[in-house]
């Protein structure tokens, strides 16, 4: 007797070629066009599927997974932050979890490096200022913003993400500086010549550029808070490529108003999609839309590696990328 295939379901539209190989795989349903499934709507679909693969976009709390029926043994996550999932009703439920690392570690440095360059350095506005048709042409003393070379970069979190930054800064003449749960390992701290530092509060005061590298977690929430934003330099940036959630954003605002830190380049934020409407009228920020790991060839790499998560999983096999709630 034929097996049945195992039903998965998939929150978002995903790039043609992986959503042709997840139905030649599985019974698949896809969400066409791309409306993002109410919890009503991801309730009644776990009700019956094997395999749920949501994305940051979805919150798959324990109403979602209290409601789930008995078939639904894996969330296979399309993106490699797993804080849109309650990953200890997970571990109630036996329901495990896997994301997908490692992917899009080059695509998110290369937009964080590219939001250190544009913050001091002007880009947004010196294009806003083109596009207004109001430049009056070169001038001395134009434009000017604050050199990059020879600064201190900060970087919380440095995972492989912090670390691919590092790589790229170098080139572009900054020291490297990090804060971590633990120092890396020595052989990494002395290729990239990084100082650890173990206060961040002492970092933080001692940096030019401080990059957001670090997963949100409950340990990580508001991690950069207002007590520790005050500690910052006035001449100093912030970038945020990992999680609005980390950087207690109300704050920052205020900061950027008062110009108590010197500018802003944020790729995410604490209410996605909602936007702090200060920030808007903010000139020293550079404002994207959760788009750091968003090339062709990520979104396929990750769409592999969700294959093969289920794959694997429904085969009987450990899933490569499972999620534990302790490494977080
Ligand atoms: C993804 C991300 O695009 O993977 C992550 O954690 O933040 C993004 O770059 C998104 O999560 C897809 O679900």
């Amino acid at each position: 007797m034929a097996q049945t295939k195992p039903l998965v379901v998939v929150t978002r539209k995903l790039p043609d070629a992986i959503e042709t190989r997840l139905m030649e795989l599985f019974e698949t349903r896809l969400n066409r066009d791309d409306r993002p499934m109410s919890q009503a709507e991801i309730i009644e679909a776990v009700k019956s599927a094997d395999v749920l693969v949501p994305t940051v976009t979805d919150t798959i709390d324990k109403t979602i997974l209290t409601s789930a029926g008995p078939r639904l043994k894996l969330i296979a996550s399309f993106g490699t932050g797993v804080d849109h999932i309650d990953l200890a009703t997970s571990r109630e439920r036996a329901i495990t979890v896997t994301n997908t690392p490692g992917v899009l570690t080059e695509d998110t440095a290369d937009m964080t490096m590219a939001l250190i360059l544009a913050v001091p350095r002007r880009l947004a506005e010196g294009e806003r200022l083109m596009r207004s048709g109001e430049w009056q042409g070169w001038g001395p003393t134009a434009m000017l913003g604050r050199r990059i070379w020879g600064k201190r970069l900060g970087i919380v979190g440095m995972g492989r993400i912090g670390q691919a930054v590092a790589k790229r800064a170098r080139g572009f003449g900054l020291s490297i500086h990090y804060h971590n749960r633990r120092n890396v390992h020595e052989n990494i701290e002395n290729e990239l010549e990084a100082t650890y530092w173990e206060s961040l509060d002492q970092m933080l005061a001692h940096m030019d550029i401080v990059s957001v590298n670090c997963p949100h977690t409950p340990a990580t929430f508001h991690l950069l808070s207002s007590r520790r934003l005050k500690l910052m330099q006035p001449s100093s940036y912030i970038v945020n490529t990992s999680r609005g959630e980390v950087i207690d954003e109300t704050a920052l605002v205020r900061m950027l108003t008062s110009s108590l830190i010197a500018g802003a380049g944020l790729d995410v934020f604490e209410h996605e999609p909602a936007i702090n409407p200060k920030l808007l009228e903010l000139d020293n920020v550079v404002l994207l839309p959760h788009m750091g790991s968003a090339t062709v060839e990520g979104r396929v790499d990750m769409g592999e590696k969700v294959i093969i998560n289920i794959k694997t999983f429904v085969d009987g096999h450990a899933p490569p990328d499972r999620v534990l709630e302790t490494m977080f």
